[in-house]
């Protein structure tokens, strides 16, 4: 690790995911804020290092990584020590990647079905497929817990957790027992609090309050 890793945040976004996987690593990023309403993510200088001009992105080494899992998949192998992801030479470790990309490419689009009211024409060309089978999924991810690889946190929790809150969160899936209670027992999870603390404090210093 030859420099500090830079985080591009801003509270009320997906940015709340990649701050809490900081703080499981207690905080070895330095975190910088945008203001999303004044279309700070749109600058230049900030399109110039993620032209989706999207919340959040680290920059570490003078190279970019930008989506919340593959910033927090990033961060665990960068911080290792953390033993926040299986090692390379773990099985679990395909569970580990199993389960942190469910979240982005099945869980986050069948969110946005629900969200939509709309069925896909064609499931069987959609990534995600059908949202009951996605949710189905999830029940199977969750039955052999506390975590998603069983006893050991992973950051693949800090990604699929989060997700699967904002989906409950924002109304999109049912508040069924096997889901809040995973989610509360993230949420319980000191680094969790932390992050929200700190994002209550970001959100003082944008002045939005
Ligand atoms: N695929 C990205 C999505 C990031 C994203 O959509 N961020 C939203 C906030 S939650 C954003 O920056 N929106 C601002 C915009 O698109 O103008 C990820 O997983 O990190």
């Amino acid at each position: 690790m030859t420099s500090t890793p830079t985080l591009y945040h801003c509270p009320q976004t997906r940015g709340g995911t990649t701050l809490w996987m900081n703080e499981e690593l207690g905080a070895p990023c330095s975190v910088k804020l945008l203001d999303i309403k004044k279309a700070e993510h749109k600058a230049s200088d900030y399109l110039a290092i993620n032209p989706m001009g999207k919340i959040p992105t680290l920059v570490h080494d003078g190279v970019t990584t930008t989506e919340a899992a593959a910033i927090c998949a990033y961060l665990a192998d960068a911080f290792a020590d953390r033993g926040l992801a299986p090692s390379t030479s773990d099985a679990k470790r395909g569970l580990y990647y199993r389960w942190m990309f469910f979240a982005p490419s099945c869980i986050e689009p069948a969110m946005l079905d629900k969200f939509s009211g709309s069925e896909r024409q064609n499931p069987g060309s959609a990534g995600h497929g059908r949202v009951e089978d996605v949710l189905t999924s999830i029940d199977h991810a969750l039955e052999n817990g506390p975590y998603l690889l069983g006893d050991q946190f992973s950051a693949a929790d800090i990604v699929f957790g989060s997700t699967l809150n904002f989906a409950m969160m924002f109304g999109a899936f049912d508040k069924k027992p096997l889901y809040t209670e995973y989610v509360d027992r993230l949420m319980a999870r000191p680094a969790a609090k932390t992050s929200l603390e700190k994002n209550a404090a970001y959100t003082a210093e944008l002045g939005w309050e």
